[in-house]
C-alpha cells in the first residue's frame, strides 16, 4: 500500500506529518498560517498545498515562511498517496521537522484516499450551517483533531459550535475538538497543545 510507503518514509526521514481537510472555505489554509506563524522559529516546515488549479493558497503559506510545493489535482477531488509521494521528494524532507498537507476542499472524497500522514485534522466552520458533520461522518473516523472555525460568526448564523462539538463526538468519541476563530487569533494555542506541537 502506498500510504504505509509514505508513512515509512516519513518516520525514515524524521519528520511529522499532519493532514488538513475540511470543505472548501472553511479555514483550512488559515489554520495552516496561523501554526506556521508559531511554530517557523522552533521547526522547519514544509506545506503539501493540494489545490485543484491555483497556487493561492501555495503563495500564502510561502509568506509565513513554509516551504511550499503545490499539488495541482487537475480536477480530481482529493489528493492520494502517489502525488504525495511524488511530492516528498519535492521538499526535501530530510530539512524538515514537520509537514502539513492541506487536501482539497471537501469532506467527501479525502475520506477514502488515506495519505500515510501521522495525525489528521478535520476543519469544519459555523458558516457551513449546523449538519455539515452529521451529513459526512467519514471524514472524522480517521481524524485526531476537529477544529470547529468561525466562531466570531456562530451568533449570526444562528450555529451552536457546542452542538457540532457533541455530534462530532458521537461519531469518533476519541476526538480532540477545539472551537477558535482564526480570524481572531483564537484557539490555535489549544491546537498546539492537543497535537503537542508545543
Ligand atoms: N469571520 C471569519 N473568517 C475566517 C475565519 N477563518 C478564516 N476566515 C476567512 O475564510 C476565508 C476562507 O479561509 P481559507 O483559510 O482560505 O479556507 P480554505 O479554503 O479552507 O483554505 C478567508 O477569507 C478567511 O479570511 C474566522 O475564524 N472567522
Ligand atoms: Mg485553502
Amino acid at each position: 500500500m502506498l500510504r504505509e510507503i509514505n508513512k515509512k518514509k516519513f518516520q525514515e526521514y524524521g519528520v511529522r506529518v499532519i493532514e488538513v481537510r475540511g470543505s472548501i472555505g472553511s479555514g483550512k489554509t488559515s489554520l495552516i498560517e496561523s501554526l506556521v506563524e508559531v511554530l517557523s522559529d522552533k521547526y522547519e516546515i514544509g506545506v503539501m498545498a493540494g489545490d485543484v488549479t491555483t497556487t493561492i493558497d501555495a503563495e500564502r503559506l510561502e509568506k509565513k515562511g513554509a516551504k511550499v510545493v503545490q499539488i495541482n489535482t487537475g480536477g480530481e477531488c482529493h489528493l492520494d498517496a502517489n502525488l504525495v509521494r511524488k511530492a516528498i521528494n519535492v521538499l526535501d524532507p530530510r530539512k524538515l521537522d514537520l509537514i502539513f498537507i492541506e487536501n482539497v476542499g471537501n469532506l467527501i472524497c479525502p475520506a477514502d484516499f488515506p495519505l500515510g500522514s501521522q495525525q489528521i485534522i478535520v476543519v469544519v466552520s459555523v458558516t457551513e450551517g449546523p449538519y455539515t458533520i452529521v451529513k459526512h461522518p467519514m471524514i472524522l473516523e480517521d481524524a485526531d483533531l476537529l477544529f470547529i472555525n468561525k466562531i466570531d460568526l456562530a451568533e449570526a448564523m444562528d450555529v451552536d459550535p457546542s452542538s457540532i462539538e457533541r455530534d462530532a463526538l458521537r461519531i469518533n468519541p476519541k476526538l480532540k475538538v477545539v472551537k477558535g476563530s482564526l480570524k481572531e487569533g483564537m484557539g490555535v494555542q489549544e491546537v498546539l497543545k492537543s497535537l503537542n506541537l508545543t
